[in-house]
């Protein structure tokens, strides 16, 4: 593959509601659109480090500066036939794993372009529409979140996700469970707001049937989780914790979750993601894929890496529309069905960009030659 051309945009897209985590909360979302010309195709992806390091230690600046200063020298002056020769060359910089990801997937998209077949199929993929669930952040009472259930669930969403915190926690599941039954498929994610301290109300969460808590104890650790997990009979789902098949091995030997969360930025890009969805795959660990707020570009990889057998429960990949009064994909990436989306078979990720809109969002540019 000949890489002619390696384009870098940063976008500020300003979201149709605040979200809100245990860690922090966005109103404009920043992302790096990355565009890799080769041989009359182009491959897009983005980079979803957030513009401050409160969920992973990067940020939209480092992840700039690592594509530019060292990913981007080192693409040009090697020799790419796969994508997978990316995640090799890569390897000896040490984490930042949302910048590798974000130009091994515009990689992998020029790639499956350039080969005539859908980035689903190039993956392994198998599946021609997926599952999807919504996440839903932290509001100012509970009756704010039960209004978004409501309509979320009246969208069809297969899987509810809240987001919860200290204080914020027990009285927000009991309420969705006393509304809308037992019936709702349910979770919630943490964001490591919790410690060991809090076992008591990680056992009240345990007798309300979720599906499965999402990172309660911090960012970095496997071994508290372990003990957690012993306590509670609901999975606990690794986000934060996970980082390469590695860190997923380690976590499964120790009985540290009974789900992971795939994040394919997180994860240092689509190989990554894969091999980490076999590892799973192999033991018996159901997998979904996690969202970072992406464009239409960014869903449209987390869409083909879903297409994937063991990805089993329903992601967090909602409709653009819900984020955006514009996605940077033309028609944005909506549902086909309530709660589902379609795997596009179009040759590379299946969605033109819009130009216009990347216009009216983009605040810098910069381009990169051998
Ligand atoms: O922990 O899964 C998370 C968003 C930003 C950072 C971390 C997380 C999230 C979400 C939102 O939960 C998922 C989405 O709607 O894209
Ligand atoms: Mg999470």
């Amino acid at each position: 593959m000949k890489i002619e051309r390696i384009e870098l945009q940063q976008l500020h897209m300003p979201l149709r509601f605040r979200f809100e985590t245990s860690f922090g909360y966005t109103t404009i979302k920043e992302l790096i659109l990355v565009s890799v010309y080769g041989e009359g195709e182009v491959g897009h992806a983005e980079s979803v480090a957030m513009s401050a390091p409160y969920y992973s230690e990067e940020t939209t600046g480092t992840a700039w500066h690592m594509m530019e200063k060292f990913m981007i020298p080192k693409l040009f002056s090697s020799e790419i036939e796969t994508p997978e020769d990316v995640d090799r060359l890569f390897a000896p910089i040490r984490r930042n794993n949302m910048a590798k990801a974000a130009l091994e997937g515009a990689i992998w998209d020029l790639y499956s372009k350039q080969k005539g077949i859908s980035l689903a199929k190039a993956l392994g993929g198998e599946k021609a529409v997926i599952d999807v669930g919504i996440s839903i952040g932290i509001e100012p009472t509970v009756d704010q979140v039960l209004a978004k259930v409501e309509r979320h669930l009246s969208e069809g969403y297969k899987k509810i996700k809240v987001k919860i915190k200290p204080g914020f926690d027990v009285e927000v599941i009991r309420a969705i469970r006393e509304r809308f039954g037992e019936g709702v498929p349910l979770m919630a994610d943490a964001n490591s707001a919790y410690t060991m301290e809090h076992l008591d109300v990680m056992k009240e969460l345990d007798q309300y049937g979720l599906m499965m808590i999402e990172q309660p104890l911090a960012h970095d650790d496997i071994i508290d989780h372990a003990k957690l997990q012993r306590e509670l009979s609901t999975p606990i789902c690794l986000d934060e914790s996970i980082h390469n098949v590695d860190d997923a091995r380690k976590a499964i030997e120790l009985g540290s979750c009974g789900i992971i969360n795939i994040k394919v930025g997180r994860v240092g890009g689509l190989t990554e993601s894969k091999r980490i969805h076999d590892l799973c795959q192999a033991h018996g660990i159901p997998v979904w894929c996690g969202g970072m707020i992406e464009s239409g570009v960014g869903r449209a990889h987390n869409i083909a890496i879903t297409s994937l057998p063991n990805f089993t429960i329903p992601g967090d990949t909602a409709a653009s529309s819900r984020y955006w009064e514009e996605d940077i994909v033309e028609n944005g990436v909506e549902l086909m069905a309530p709660g589902q989306l379609a795997v596009p078979d179009s040759p590379g990720i299946g969605y033109t960009l819009n130009q216009k809109a990347i216009g009216n969002y983009v605040i810098r540019t910069e381009n990169f030659r051998p």
